[in-house]
């Protein structure tokens, strides 16, 4: 039963008061923002009725969530960074009818400062014993022009679905690697084919995912940043076809356009003409 305590005028002059509202300092926007969030709560607290026991639940919730480092990982879970991305095109395609690879989401598992090369590089560092990835591409402008000197900044997951750096089991910046293009906007290079990611299942992401009824996976995916003085940066990835999660991903980051279908070679002399290409590049 709802008591509508949030209409009471005390009430209203708390939720102004705890907002800053009432003197000059602090910063406007910021105040706004706050006010409307504790009406929010506060609404939400009213309607569903909300216990004490429940709402000191949700604040250690966040304890947790902090502590183990997981907000970022519960925003794409929950599909807020998809929504901020569906959000910023739509905002763009009011500005500009030029279309590129679409974007996608970032992901919390980023870091920057790879290793950098020209052309070409090796992202493994040997010590995974997983299927060799070959990767190529060309970077272009909307009209198709290529893109010289541009950095693709490339990182993925190893075989068990784990990042460098957020696996200590891994050495630094394996699977990480930024590449310059070439003269043809081209680069190239070689990994270990990734597999999918999943919430660690002890973690409060996957507790949460859990009182939803849904599951914590990603399906395997490659993320590119893609960056060049005078274009606009894109973030975006490539998700492997075949994988069961392609169309199930619980950050929902596949998108038409952004799906990639990995051919196996067996052919030995292909394979070693692949290797030496890529040492050449
Ligand atoms: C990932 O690898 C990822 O890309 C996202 C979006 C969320 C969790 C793990
Ligand atoms: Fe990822």
């Amino acid at each position: 039963m709802s008591h509508s305590f949030i209409q009471q005028d005390d009430v209203q002059k708390l939720l102004r008061e705890g907002a800053g509202l009432n003197g000059p300092e602090g910063n406007e926007r910021f105040k706004s923002i706050i006010h409307r969030l504790l009406g929010d709560i506060c609404t939400l607290i009213d309607d569903y009725n909300v216990t004490q026991e429940e709402f000191w639940h949700a604040v250690n919730y966040l304890h947790e969530l902090g502590g183990r480092q997981e907000a970022a990982l519960l925003a794409a879970g929950l599909g807020l960074e998809h929504f901020l991305d569906l959000r910023q095109e739509a905002i763009e395609s009011r500005l500009s009818s030029e279309t590129g690879t679409p974007r996608t989401i970032e992901g919390p598992l980023y870091v920057a400062n790879a290793p950098l090369a020209d052309g070409y590089a090796r992202m493994d560092d040997g010590k995974d014993a997983g299927d060799v990835m070959w990767l190529h591409g060309q970077v272009t402008d909307v009209h198709g022009q290529p893109v010289a000197g541009a950095i693709v900044d490339i990182w993925h997951a190893n075989t068990l679905g784990n990042y460098s750096f957020f696996d200590q089991s891994q050495s630094d910046y394996n699977l990480r690697r930024r590449i310059r293009t070439d003269a043809e906007g081209r680069y190239s290079v070689r990994s270990i084919l990734p597999s999918g990611y999943g919430c660690p299942p002890d973690g409060p992401t996957q507790k949460l995912l859990d009182q939803l009824g849904r599951h914590g996976n990603r399906p395997a995916h490659i993320h590119f940043f893609v960056s060049a003085p005078g274009f606009k940066h894109l973030t975006s990835q490539i998700n492997l076809n075949g994988d069961q999660y392609l169309w199930d991903d619980f950050a929902f980051a596949t998108r038409d356009g952004l799906i990639a279908d990995p051919v196996k070679v067996n052919d030995p002399a292909l394979i070693q003409q692949r290797d030496l290409d890529g040492e050449h590049t």
